[in-house]
């Protein structure tokens, strides 16, 4: 087929005039933005493939439905599932709508995001492609990605040039934890490769999303914005991080300081913490140094977030004098409190370089190596022993808290004093206060 000269037109005649409230979605990868998203379009009235290349976890869905933290989500999937309104395929079938959500993991070897499953989804999707229909790419990928890396793969495996459907970029917005709630109310960007596609993917967005959704100029501005957002978020942290250990240097301790420092109605500093985990900001970032030579800062801020878990092992350090011998009760696995996550953690690192610590011998004679008790409520598969609280507390010699879940908020002063055999407490997450110095525990905090 070869394009006419009038885009529109082109596409108007072979099919477009589909309505976007009643249009068929196929979303290819059904991970924790995929599975979601499916069952958001499905939950809107549209009917909806959900593909993905492995068949097992598609067996583990029809069986036992979706194993999400989050159970009012897991509902929300498995009602689709049950109507069928959801339907659940291992190769790419034909639809109106298109939706990319398979993973972009940094490959950090090459420098370069790794976007093998998304050239492989737009080869699977290509043969299935009709003029007028729209594929949407929601990954997070380099800018430029959608309009030349998806295009080309979709033109070169199929029979359509690109004139002849629709191609757009609309990153997805959902925060673990809240994942539900951020997909049916957050704003959305979409961006196409024209006019015609920017709004085709937000007729079908506007029917799904109480969130407003804002038109990109084109397909490369809304891959920037996702990235822009996410490195925003990235460098405030690491400000906040740098000021932390700054404010420690001068024997001020941070949190407070940064209280007082946001009452300015313009100034508002993230929480310090153990660095910055997740499938998202410690990556996303890199990405915007792909095609440019001007990243400085924004890979600044990634090493100083990544280097808080050397921070915080030298506050233990400090405390503690030596590591040698000691026993370590960490709480906190996840990348971030109340998830289950551990994708790139900090607390995970910290385990797991505490861990690997060789035999010492201390100053005053001690020796052996790092005896590191884990209790993590959230997290249950991990390649890390887990403790219970008072397992892990009991003759330890520090606590480090990592991860800031909500049950660390109830954990007593008294009782971790009685129980521990040395008084170190790290608190890389702001969860204690004065009644932890007056149970008697040397407290250093972030
Ligand atoms: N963190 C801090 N201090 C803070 C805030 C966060 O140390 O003040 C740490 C957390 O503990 C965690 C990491 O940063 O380790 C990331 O947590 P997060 O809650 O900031 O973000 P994510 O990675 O869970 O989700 C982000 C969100 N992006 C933004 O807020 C700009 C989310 O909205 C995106 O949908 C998601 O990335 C994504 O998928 O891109």
């Amino acid at each position: 087929m070869t394009a006419g000269p009038d885009r529109g037109d082109d596409r108007a005649a072979t099919g477009s005039d589909v309505s976007a409230d009643t249009a068929t979605v196929a979303v290819h990868g059904l991970g924790y933005v995929g599975l979601p998203t499916a069952a958001l379009f499905a939950n809107n009235g549209h009917s909806v493939y959900g593909i993905d290349t492995q068949p097992d976890k598609l067996d583990r869905l029809r069986t036992d439905g979706a194993d999400f933290r989050e159970d009012d989500l897991n509902d929300y999937v498995d009602r689709v599932l049950d109507t069928e309104a959801l339907r659940l395929r291992e190769r790419p079938v034909e639809s109106d709508y298109h939706l990319i959500c398979v993973p972009t993991p940094f490959d950090h070897d090459r420098n370069v995001a790794d976007l093998s499953y998304v050239r492989a989804a737009a080869e699977g999707i290509a043969p299935k492609l009709r003029p007028g229909d729209t594929v949407i790419v929601e990954s997070t990928v380099p800018p430029g990605t959608t309009a030349n890396v998806v295009g080309e793969t979709l033109e070169r495996n199929g029979d359509l040039l690109r004139e002849t459907f629709n191609l757009a970029f609309c990153p997805e917005t959902v925060l673990p934890g809240s994942i539900l709630d951020e997909l049916r109310n957050n704003d959305r960007i979409v961006g196409g490769i024209d006019d015609e596609a920017t709004a085709a993917a937000r007729d079908l967005f506007a029917g799904a999303v109480d969130g407003e959704i804002h038109t990109a100029p084109d397909a490369a501005t809304a891959e920037f914005a996702k990235l822009a957002q996410n490195t925003h978020r990235d460098a405030n942290i690491a400000i906040a991080n740098e000021l932390a250990a700054v404010a420690r240097d001068h024997g001020v301790v941070p949190r407070p300081a940064f209280e007082l420092a946001n009452e300015h109605p313009r100034v508002d500093i993230l929480r310090p913490g153990p660095g910055v985990g997740g499938h998202c900001l410690p990556v996303d970032p890199l990405y915007l140094g792909q095609h440019s030579d001007h990243v400085d800062l924004i890979e600044r801020a990634r090493a100083v977030n990544d280097g808080m878990v050397d921070y915080v092992r030298e506050l233990l350090e400090d405390g503690l004098g030596s590591l040698a011998g000691t026993r370590i009760a960490v709480f906190g696995l996840a990348y971030k409190g109340n998830v289950s996550d551990t994708r790139n953690s900090p607390a995970k690192r910290f385990v797991d370089q505490l861990v690997e610590t060789p035999e010492m011998v201390a100053t005053d004679g001690g020796e052996g190596s790092v005896d590191v008790r884990v209790h993590d409520p959230h997290v249950d598969s991990a390649d890390v022993d887990l403790w219970s609280g008072p397992a892990a507390l009991e003759g330890a010699d520090a606590l480090v808290f990592m991860t800031d879940h909500d049950e660390f908020d109830d954990v007593d002063p008294e009782a971790v004093a009685e129980r521990m055999a040395d008084d170190v407490v790290v608190d890389a997450r702001g969860l204690t206060d004065e009644s932890w110095h007056d149970a008697g525990l040397d407290v250093r905090r972030l």
